[in-house]
């Protein structure tokens, strides 16, 4: 059975919710209050960070591996695209992601210009999205699932305006379809 130390508010482990979802795994979730953490968390990950899965006695943190192993684990539905060179740029995506974070906390935290530094960032994935319907190319995958929480969260929670970004706005429409996604938007409507 598969554990997931899990806190709805937080969009790493919106991650492996999704990565769950889209695979059908069936796991159960230990909510983690952030404000106030257990000690033991530190004993699943010395970083005191969710998420954390566990599988029997396998322990695993960090919100991008766990969506890796999974992958490799549970290999159906493929959460990668089949060609390589697809599959390298979405991992360099997710590599890169600080470049969305870093403005995405920069505006939580009402640091002057960081508004600015967001919206150049949702440019440039509009740009990449105006030539391909996903973040790594012709399929939905784990680069998509890396990237949405926050997307969400910024238009649901930040009250970031998506509409000047019509590829971006295609593609969360897109991707609301998707049980997993749908499931992810109500989590955000419940903060
Ligand atoms: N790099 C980690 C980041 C996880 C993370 O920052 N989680 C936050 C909640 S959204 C957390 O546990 N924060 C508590 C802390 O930093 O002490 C991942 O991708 O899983």
């Amino acid at each position: 059975m598969i554990t997931l130390y899990d806190a709805d508010r937080c969009p790493y482990c919106a991650r492996v919710r999704i990565a769950l979802a889209e695979k059908g795994i069936e796991y159960e979730t230990v909510e983690i209050d952030l404000d106030d953490r257990p000690a033991w968390i530190y004993e699943k990950n010395p970083l005191g960070r969710v998420p954390v899965l566990e599988e029997d006695t396998f322990v695993l943190a960090e919100s991008a591996v766990i969506d890796e192993y999974l992958e490799d684990r549970y290999p159906e539905p493929a959460l990668w695209p089949a060609d390589p060179a697809e599959r390298a740029l979405g991992r360099m995506l997710v590599f890169r992601f600080d470049e969305l974070s870093k403005p995405y906390y920069a505006v939580r935290r009402g640091e002057d210009d960081a508004h600015l530094r967001l919206e150049g960032k949702l440019a440039q994935l509009d740009a990449l999205l105006q030539g391909q319907l996903f973040l790594s190319g012709r399929e939905f995958g784990l680069a998509d699932i890396a990237y949405v929480p926050w997307i969400l969260r910024a238009r649901d929670r930040m009250d970031v305006d998506l509409g000047r970004f019509a590829a971006l706005s295609k593609w969360v429409a897109r991707l609301e379809q998707r049980p997993s996604i749908a499931a992810e938007l109500d989590v955000v409507a419940s903060l």
